[in-house]
């Protein structure tokens, strides 16, 4: 394991500094607003929309924590980061909370001062081609030159990949999202390697023509996202974790942002619990009692955020798969408010 030169020295400065800081949720109070680090613009996920707001499934869970904290989901900052910069950023303070579709791994969770805070996407490593390559399968890719994003789990992934399948190629890396796209899209590499949860969004958001273009069948690896904040903040990363849990928790109870003031009235115990009409929780998160209605009222629940930022609702439809609640037989699974 070795951990980036820049990252190191950062850790090294800011190590004490930090340990004598406020915490977060302090630090967020004062501010009055929570900053979010976010991708540079991956439609779907976290991307600014024509009038310039910032949307997607990323973008709703850093709103929710604007709503458990504030009971205002507007109350927050997107801080654009691309891959490589997105640690840093944390781990100096620049930013609050990553919400910004980034696979947990352990040496991610452990030895870089940062932590993963759940999973609100469960995705894989795949490959994106031009339909004029004639290939429908990756084992087809030897020979081939690929397009990846610098300091993504991407690049490692598919290194190991091909090793293992005697699979040669020739890695075109950029710093920038912008870069690899573009790239991709004018030819100067031959596949788009990323989660596929990227390549769908890549697909129907930065291609002009994208019925020119596949995603091959093959997933090469797990790439579970999910929010990360800092080492050493149990009372923040508390937060972060049950917000999205109010999310999953809230569709599963049937509680939704249409019908959240009916629901207040439900005799179901959860859902008093949840809704902050038997109290306790919020207390539990040093937050308002509402704050589980506030995240419903002004977001939705979890359901209703990936319909409408990468699913049914959404220009992506990516099918829910592995992201269906556990009793539909998905990975999604919120642990109790109670
Ligand atoms: N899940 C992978 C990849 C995440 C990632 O950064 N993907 C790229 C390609 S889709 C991205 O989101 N880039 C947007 C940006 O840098 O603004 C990781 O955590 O390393």
């Amino acid at each position: 394991m070795r951990i980036p030169a820049l990252i190191a020295a950062t850790l090294l400065t800011l190590g004490p500094l930090a340990a004598a800081q406020a915490s977060t949720l302090d630090t967020v109070k004062a501010r009055g607003v929570v900053q979010c680090g976010t991708t540079t613009g991956f439609a779907g996920f976290s991307a600014p929309d024509d009038k310039g707001e910032w949307r997607g499934l990323d973008i709703d869970l850093c709103k929710a924590i604007a709503a458990a904290v504030f009971g205002d989901s507007t109350r927050f900052k997107a801080v654009p980061l691309n891959a490589q910069q997105r640690f840093t950023a944390l781990q100096s303070g620049e930013v609050d909370v990553l919400t910004r579709n980034t696979t947990v791994t352990q040496q991610r969770d452990t030895a870089l001062g940062i932590i993963g805070a759940g999973i609100n996407f469960y995705d894989g490593q795949g490959f994106l081609v031009p339909r004029s390559l004639d290939v429908d399968s990756a084992l087809d890719l030897n020979g081939a030159t690929i397009c990846l994003q610098t300091g993504t789990s991407n690049e490692n992934t598919l290194a190991d990949w091909a090793r293992g399948h005697n699979i040669q190629y020739t890695p075109v890396v950029f710093d920038q999202f912008n870069e690899v796209v573009n790239a991709f899209a004018a030819g100067r590499c031959d596949v788009f390697s990323t989660d596929a949860s990227g390549l769908a969004s890549i697909r129907i958001s930065r291609l002009s023509n994208p019925d020119d273009y596949l995603v091959l069948p093959e997933i090469i690896s797990k790439e579970p996202l999910g929010p990360f904040v800092r080492q050493g903040d149990d009372a923040w990363l508390n937060i972060v974790k049950w917000t999205f849990y109010a999310m999953l928790e809230a569709e599963e109870y049937g509680i939704s942002q249409a019908n959240v003031d009916e629901q207040i009235k439900s005799e179901n115990p959860n859902v008093q619990r949840i809704l902050g009409v038997t109290p306790g929780a919020g207390k539990n998160l040093g937050l308002d009692e509402k704050w589980a209605y506030n995240i419903v009222k002004q977001v939705g629940n979890y359901g209703e955020s990936y319909a409408r930022n990468v699913g049914e609702n959404s220009p992506l439809q990516i099918p829910r798969g592995l992201n269906r609640q556990w009793y539909d037989g998905g990975l999604m699974y919120a642990l109790p408010i109670r």
